[in-house]
């Protein structure tokens, strides 16, 4: 290799080696709620320079990018052997997703990527695009990745962009090694499914999202629940709507479950995103609610409005305006990293615990679907305050 080159090279991997091991910095003024940081945690640049340039100067004497990476975003959550582990949907300038690893020593910055990219196994019926990651350490041992599945809409072959989701279900003990298991079979397309992680009257339990089409949520009401007898043919016989969505609030479109519930002692505290129209488009915020110990089915609170919605430069990117969070880890001493993507381009990190995302949950007044009731209840507060 001349000198050159291996300059060109060395500068490369310093300036690389520069964005993973910047500190994160928090925001010093929040809402309470949670803090968040100042710089994403994981971007396309984090993933590692292997991936994406041949460092021969025969082969590649303009030290090109061979393979570009276009976003890293929607991230499962999990820790694991005392480091925080993101199961990264990385998509490449080919515009298709897979997943790869990505690990933090403190759950907030010097995120790196493990070598190479989860090879994840085919079902029967190979997969154009695959992405959206929830993990579930469920309590039979095993660690389920649930992921949206994307194939052509063949029924339609003369559309190029007709698509169809469906649920893949794969699960592993060490993120490296994956037992891929039949998809899931549903009366309807779905995405967004959650595996709970403990049995429910001795079955596995989904959250779905049930949806007219590849994008239509449409009759499918919102966010769905379903007892699977076998998770290793799994299948959707009845469905639920336990989380519904309602006209002019901020799930009018859409809504789906984020990463599993957390267990608290006042109840399963949910993370999901809502969805509603604009001029713009569509705005993707996130919301949370919670439901009972021993009925996770039964929401016992809805905090009215979002959770956290887009700021800043996070409005941003190849979707705009969209905040999706399919990723949140409890730690041991109940602080709560909660993952999120802005735009569908990065991933960035807010922090809260588990007492306040309760107290949030419990003490944020509804909404109750009018903005007469919305005055009523600022009025309510303010009469208060002059106590
Ligand atoms: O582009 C925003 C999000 O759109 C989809 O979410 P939903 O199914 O709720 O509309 C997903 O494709 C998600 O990956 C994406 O971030």
């Amino acid at each position: 290799m001349t000198k050159e080159y291996q300059e060109r090279v060395d500068a490369l991997r310093a300036r690389h080696e520069a964005l993973l091991t910047r500190k994160n910095i928090p925001e010093e003024w929040g809402n309470g709620i949670y803090t968040r940081y100042q710089y994403p945690i994981v971007t396309a640049e984090h993933t590692p320079l292997e991936w994406r340039y041949d460092f021969s100067e025969q082969d590649n004497p303009y030290l090109m990018q061979r393979i570009m990476m276009n976003a890293a975003f929607n991230s499962g959550a999990i820790k694991m052997d005392g480091k925080y582990l993101l199961v990264v949907r990385v998509e490449g300038a080919d515009r298709k997703s897979f997943f790869a690893v990505a690990e933090s020593p403190n759950g907030i910055d010097h995120f790196r990527f493990w070598p190479e990219p989860i090879t994840m196994p085919e079902s029967d019926e190979p997969a154009t695009n695959i992405y959206d990651m929830r993990l579930t350490r469920h309590e039979d041992g095993w660690i389920y990745g649930l992921f949206c599945v994307e194939r052509h809409d063949d029924a339609h072959s003369g559309d190029l962009s007709a698509a169809t989701a469906a649920c893949g279900i794969a699960r592993t003990r060490d993120l490296k090694t994956w037992e891929r298991l039949p998809d899931l079979k549903a009366q309807c397309q779905q995405r967004n499914v959650v595996l709970h992680p403990e049995f429910v009257d001795g079955k596995y339990a989904l959250y779905t999202r049930p949806q007219d089409g590849f994008i239509d949520a449409g009759s499918g009401g919102g966010i769905g629940w379903a007892l699977i007898d076998d998770i290793t043919h799994a299948e959707v016989r009845e469905e639920q709507i336990i989380n519904a969505r309602h006209y002019h609030t901020i799930m009018e479109v859409k809504n789906g479950e984020g990463p599993h519930p957390i267990k608290t002692p006042q109840g399963w505290l949910h993370l999901a995103h809502g969805v509603r129209g604009c001029a713009s488009g569509l705005r993707y915020v996130l919301y949370m609610y919670m439901t009972a110990l021993d009925d996770p089915t039964r929401v016992i609170a809805q905090p009215g409005g979002y959770l956290l919605v887009p700021q800043g430069e996070e409005y941003i990117g190849d979707v705009m305006n969209v905040a999706f969070s399919n990723g949140w880890i409890a730690d041991e001493d109940s602080t709560v990293y909660i993952y999120y993507a802005s735009s569908d381009t990065r991933m960035h990190v807010a922090v809260s615990t588990v007492d306040r995302l309760v107290d949030y949950c419990l003490h944020t007044p509804e909404d109750r679907l009018t903005t007469g009731a919305s005055v009523e209840t600022i009025k309510r507060l303010i009469a208060k305050n002059r106590q």
